[in-house]
């Protein structure tokens, strides 16, 4: 999966990559502060999570495009101590709105180890956009809840998808699997092969498009099939 990590400067979407992936990023930095990317790769129950931090500056927009298309899911940041974040964290919510429409989305409000930090229904207050989304209380600093969220947001990306999911696990190495999608699914061929490469690209499956087939790949075979599963460790 493709997990786009976004949100305004300083809310603690570099130290949230850092604690997902163990330490196993990069981040593209100048003086501490993001100016591309972050990147890192985590695994969660055998799948594979790639995850792309955005850098949190209003004029590195262009970068956050890029970053972010083809995103299945959204971390959104919040900076639950400092309030002077919310402006920010309002304008990077309506761009990410723009530029993902209709992709899943959990909002972190990150640093609540800090005492002074604000509690959900506070930000809720503070900030309206939240309304409609899970908010989950978290602190990239200790790791606090940064797990079920994530596991929340693979959950709800893999609804999103559980159609298509669905059928990759009804003809898992069928010898005529892209035809039986198609046709289950009423995709135009185009359409089908670019669902296999996308979850091919994601590390879900191995296509053989020669032999018309695919094969979910075992070490996400049980969730694909039961995906409530991944929320339930
Ligand atoms: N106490 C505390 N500090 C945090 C937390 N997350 C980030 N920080 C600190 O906030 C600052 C900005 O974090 P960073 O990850 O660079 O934010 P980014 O600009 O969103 O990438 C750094 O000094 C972090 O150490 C947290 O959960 N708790
Ligand atoms: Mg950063």
């Amino acid at each position: 999966m493709k997990i786009i990590v976004t949100g305004p400067y300083e809310a603690g979407k570099s130290l949230m990559i850092h604690h997902i992936t163990n330490g196993s990023c990069i981040n593209i930095e100048r003086r501490g502060t993001t100016i591309a990317m972050d990147h890192g790769l985590a695994n969660v129950d055998g799948m594979n999570v790639f995850m792309f931090g955005t850098p949190g500056l209003l004029r590195f927009r262009t970068m956050r495009k890029i970053l972010s298309s083809g995103a299945d899911g959204i971390i959104f940041v919040v900076d639950s101590v400092n309030p002077e974040s919310d402006k920010r964290a309002k304008l990077f919510f309506r761009e990410i709105a723009f530029f993902l429409p209709g992709v899943p989305c959990v909002v972190a409000a990150n640093k609540q180890d800090v005492t002074e930090s604000r509690p959900v229904d506070t930000l809720r207050k503070n900030l309206r956009f939240l309304a409609g989304l899970p908010v989950f209380p978290v602190s990239a600093k200790t790791g606090e809840n940064v797990d079920s969220m994530l596991r929340t947001l693979l959950y709800l990306v893999m609804m999103q998808w559980s159609s298509v999911f669905g059928k990759f696990a009804e003809y898992d190495g069928a010898k005529d699997g892209l035809s039986r999608l198609m046709k289950d699914l009423n995709l135009e061929r185009e359409q089908a092969v670019g669902y296999l490469r996308r979850f091919e690209l994601r590390k879900l499956l191995e296509v053989q498009v020669g032999d018309e087939q695919f094969i979910i790949k075992d070490a996400v075979r049980s969730i694909l099939k039961d995906p409530v599963t991944i929320m339930r460790r």
